[in-house]
């Protein structure tokens, strides 16, 4: 039997198991929403905005592991998904979006909201296609779905001219999964895990440097028998906060620009990184020449072009970690470098991350109090700010997938759609989105999608009334110049939740938080609280921008 091309859309959904999408219908992306609409066994969500869609994918797909699903129409709706294409990319986020496009016979005449969206998301999609022949859709979709979950995740876009969408063809979903061109290497080395094994057996101060490929990768606990076999300290980047538990004595938490003073020693005294899943980036260098600059480099990472792209590595390993890890496990010696853990462990005494936690009501203090209230059970969105780096120091992550960020683009407004996808994904669990009152600006037309959804997420509004990060910068390198980072003037948040129909709190004093955050998580509704917090608390410590990590403000 023939199907119109978006009915093999939609049954190429079915056969990938997709569960929710998330878009905006509109001209070009019609017949496939019609056929949804009358025919999908998935959830539909129609968020506010394109750009609140491609979010709440991406944070559905970081929670679940999944590949997140984007449906929009031509034009401005698929330029819209251009920020969170390039979000998912650089956190290497698997997705698929959907664009309508003009008629293939219009293509190339300027036609009404005709954009070349393949072209113009070339460098921010892992791959992307134009259908042009409705016998290629099948095959097209199926290999989006496997060039985005596999390897390095990431974003995947598929252009769908609207005849395509309206032709008709026989179906069938191919079996095959090797697609030419295309063939990521799953199994590392043996010399070079073997030669890997034998430094981290020899090593007197080894660090694991551990990112969101761990992640990706599913490869936490293979990590773990690593760590606990050979008593390795952990430091993790933004993207790996989880993979390790915070609360284990090994762990040195996050380093970097906003990492704790012990993690940024102990890379920089170390005689051997072991950097797993990570790209060196530079708000985790710092000045790279001086980064790790007494130690041996293994690098483990999915993707060849990250190793060797910016620090010389000693011992490269270019495989799928979890096999890797397994692999290397069977050749590390049980070991424990007394005198480097005794070390540390002073460092850590001496320079613990601290805040003046005096009567007011400090953001520090309120993530402390959620940490403590949900037991670190929470799954923590955030948006892009100094809310997110204080989400990243005073919570402690025990588990992969429970604090779900925007790293590599650093986009605001992240935080409440990806926090929506978040809550689709895990309805069973508390969902708590940390944001900025800048950031939640800058997508706060999806509290409509989250409240008509019934999501019961709590949003904490770090509301300092400031472009807070950028506010830090012009305090400690612009001489306290505030060029264009007040945001006096921003309406009463809890009241614009409430006329979206959710429950607002607002929270003035230190005293009032507790008993207001326990009283959102009892609502099992949608509950923003608003916490105003001083409006010039810097996130510290911090690493002067181009300076080494060692060299941190606010560390004695
Ligand atoms: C879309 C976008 N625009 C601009 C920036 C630059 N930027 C980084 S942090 C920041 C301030 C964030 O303010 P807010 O959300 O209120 O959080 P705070 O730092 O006060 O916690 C800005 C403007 C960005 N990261 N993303």
């Amino acid at each position: 039997m023939k199907l119109s091309g978006a009915e093999i859309v939609v049954e190429c959904l079915k056969k990938e198991d997709v569960k929710v999408v998330f878009g905006i219908p509109g001209g070009a992306i019609m017949p496939v929403y019609d056929y949804i609409y009358s025919k999908a066994p998935f959830r539909n969500i129609l968020t506010r905005h394109e750009q609140g869609a491609i979010h709440a994918a991406d944070g559905y797909a970081r929670v679940t592991g999944n590949v997140g699903v984007c449906i929009v129409t031509s034009g401005p709706g698929a330029t819209n998904l251009v920020t969170g294409l390039a979000n998912a990319h650089l956190d290497s986020v698997p997705l698929v979006a959907f664009t309508g496009q003009a008629p293939t016979g219009l293509i190339g005449t300027d036609a009404f909201q005709e954009v070349d969206i393949a072209g113009i998301t070339i460098p921010i999609t892992k791959n992307n296609y134009v259908v042009m022949d409705i016998k290629d859709l099948s095959s097209t979709i199926k290999e989006a779905f496997y060039i985005a979950r596999t390897g390095r995740p990431g974003p995947v876009l598929v252009d769908l001219p609207k005849d395509i969408q309206l032709a008709h063809s026989d179906f069938e979903y191919p079996e095959k999964d090797k697609f030419l061109g295309y063939r990521p290497s799953i199994k590392g080395n043996l010399k070079q895990i073997k030669s890997a094994a034998i430094e981290i057996n020899k090593a007197r101060r080894p660090v694991i440097y551990a990112g969101g490929g761990v992640i990706s990768s599913n490869a936490s606990s293979e990590m773990r028998d690593l760590v606990l076999k050979a008593n390795i300290p952990v430091t993790t980047t933004l993207m790996g906060l989880g993979t390790f538990p915070e609360t284990h004595p090994l762990s040195l938490g996050m380093l970097g620009m906003h990492g704790t003073p012990y993690a940024n020693y102990a890379i920089s005294a170390a005689d051997l990184i072991i950097a797993l899943g990570v790209r060196f980036d530079d708000r985790v260098t710092g000045k790279l020449a001086e980064f790790g600059s007494q130690a041996k480099v293994i690098h483990i990472d999915i993707d060849p072009a990250e190793i060797g792209k910016n620090v010389l590595v000693d011992i490269p390993i270019v495989g799928d970690l979890k096999k890797v890890l397994q692999e290397l496990n069977e050749h590390i010696s049980e070991k424990r470098e007394a005198e480097w853990l005794k070390t540390i462990e002073n460092w850590k005494r001496k320079h613990p991350l601290k805040y003046n936690n005096n009567k007011e009501l400090k953001p520090q203090y309120i993530i402390e109090k959620i940490y403590e209230i949900t037991k670190g059970e929470a799954i923590i969105v955030t948006s892009v700010g100094q809310h997110q780096m204080w989400a990243a120091q005073y919570y402690q992550y025990t588990q992969p997938r429970t604090f779900i960020s925007s790293g590599g683009l650093g986009t605001m407004g992240y935080g409440l759609p990806a926090a929506i996808g978040t809550k689709i994904g895990c309805p069973d669990k508390t969902v708590i989105c940390i944001s900025g009152d800048g950031s939640f600006q800058m997508n706060l037309q999806e509290l409509a999608t989250a409240i008509n959804n019934h999501l019961a997420i709590i949003v904490v509004i770090m509301n300092n009334g400031y472009l807070g990060m950028v506010r830090q910068w012009q305090e400690l390198f612009f001489n306290k110049r505030y060029a264009s980072t007040s945001l006096a003037g921003s309406p009463d948040f809890t009241k614009l939740t409430e006329v979206y129909g959710g429950i607002g709190i607002r929270v003035t004093k230190k005293e009032d938080f507790y008993s207001a955050f326990k009283k959102a998580l009892s609502l099992n509704t949608f509950v923003l609280i608003d916490c105003i917090i001083p409006q010039e608390e810097n996130v510290l410590p911090m690493v002067t921008p181009g300076a080494a990590i060692t060299k941190m403000i606010g560390v004695d």
